[in-house]
């Protein structure tokens, strides 16, 4: 059967840029989709770097107005690729010009920017989808099955990690278009929004709602250059932030991240202790999960590391690549994201995480900061 041409304008050709443009070239390669994304536009800052950007990807035009890809009546799908600052006009326009739409993480500022956009998507009725790739991750994904599987019983404890090292030295500057993340006004925040958005995303989807959080926020370096005034300028993202939490089915939650634990690039772990059983996924060895079942026989009950390659049925997302034992990374995640978001536009259904379900993110992060301000517990 012919595939319906999904028409995509691309606004940001930075790093997400080619992981998205990544995950359009290689979709229908690999899954059997009503549609075929057809690359038209892609729009960044700079024009010189938005044509390279196209002729590179094969992109069939580029612009440099946003606005000019949301007045075109061909687009389709906007997929918003820029800094956190500018998530809520382009998606509210998008919206308002009946596209379906795709955002980066986190979903918006703070949750009362992202109230207006889940207002903006549902009165449009367009589908749409926040990019916390590695939901898809086929690990991530059969932790989240056994849990509902009932496998693990009671959970007790939910504890997450993200933790990076690249902005140790003080000479790292802030704004601009690769620092953008250590600016205040384009992040609204730094490692919460940045890095345990992630986490958070993952957590409430794995084990449900947060009702309460108490947070201790760091920011070790105070002053940085900023590469768009070329003046040296307070910095007011949190470097660091540890918080504790409770969730609403009785178990409690920590979470650490931080861009200053020297030697760790993108250290995203998670563990979950239930009655029956714990789990244990690390980012730096995505395509296996660590499982602990006290059913197994005493002699033999220990932590076992499952390759998740399996390409039988029984691991998430590997029947649609190579055979058993061969792993797939990071890129393939963006990929299956796509893939679960035309799958459910074929399908009529609702696309997932949608603005709706980012929202609730964006509340745990707000509350977050509220707390790593005052010391205080603070509801969500
Ligand atoms: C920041 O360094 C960053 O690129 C985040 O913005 C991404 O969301 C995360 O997946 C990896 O780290």
């Amino acid at each position: 059967m012919a595939k319906k041409p999904l028409n995509v304008g691309l606004i940001g050709y930075g790093f997400m840029g080619r992981t998205h443009s990544n995950a359009y070239r290689k979709v229908n390669h690999f899954f059997d989709l009503e549609y075929q994304p057809v690359l038209k536009v892609i729009c960044g800052l700079v024009d010189a770097e938005a044509r390279a950007f196209a002729a590179k990807w094969g992109y069939e035009s580029h612009a440099t107005d946003w606005h000019a890809v949301i007045d075109r009546k061909d687009i389709d799908l906007v997929d918003i690729c820029v800094p956190n600052n500018r998530h809520a006009e382009i998606a509210i326009a998008a919206a308002k010009a009946g596209k379906m739409i795709l955002c980066e993480k986190p979903l918006a500022l703070n949750a009362a920017q992202g109230r207006k956009m889940v207002e903006a998507v549902e009165k449009a009725g367009v589908p749409n989808l926040v990019s916390f790739n590695y939901r898809r991750v086929p690990a991530v994904t059969l932790a989240k099955n056994l849990i509902d599987e009932g496998r693990l019983g009671k959970i007790f404890h939910y504890r997450a990690n993200f933790l990076q090292d690249w902005t140790i030295s003080a000479d790292v500057p802030q704004g601009g278009m690769a620092t953008w993340r250590l600016d205040i006004k384009a992040a609204g925040s730094g490692v919460t929004g940045d890095l345990l958005a992630h986490c958070i995303d993952t957590a409430l989807w794995q084990n449900g709602p947060i009702t309460d959080v108490n947070a201790l926020t760091e920011t070790f370096i105070k002053e940085r250059k900023n590469v768009e005034t070329g003046k040296v300028e307070p910095v007011g993202i949190d470097d660091a932030c540890t918080f504790f939490c409770r969730f609403k089915n009785g178990s409690i939650g920590n979470f650490e991240s931080t861009r200053y634990a020297r030697g760790h690039k993108a250290l995203y772990t998670f563990e979950i202790n239930g009655e029956n059983a714990s789990i244990r996924w690390d980012l730096h060895d995505l395509h296996r999960l660590q499982w602990f079942d006290h059913k197994d026989e005493s002699k033999l009950r220990g932590w076992r590391s499952i390759h998740v390659t399996d390409a039988g049925g029984d691991h998430p997302y590997m029947n649609h690549w190579w055979v058993p034992g061969l792993q797939i990374g990071y890129a393939e995640s963006f990929v299956h994201q796509l893939a679960d978001f035309l799958g459910a536009v074929a399908a009529g259904k609702p696309p997932s995480p949608s603005f709706r379900e980012a929202l609730e993110t964006q509340k745990v992060c707000d509350a977050v900061l509220k707390s790593g301000k005052s010391g205080r517990w603070v509801k969500v």
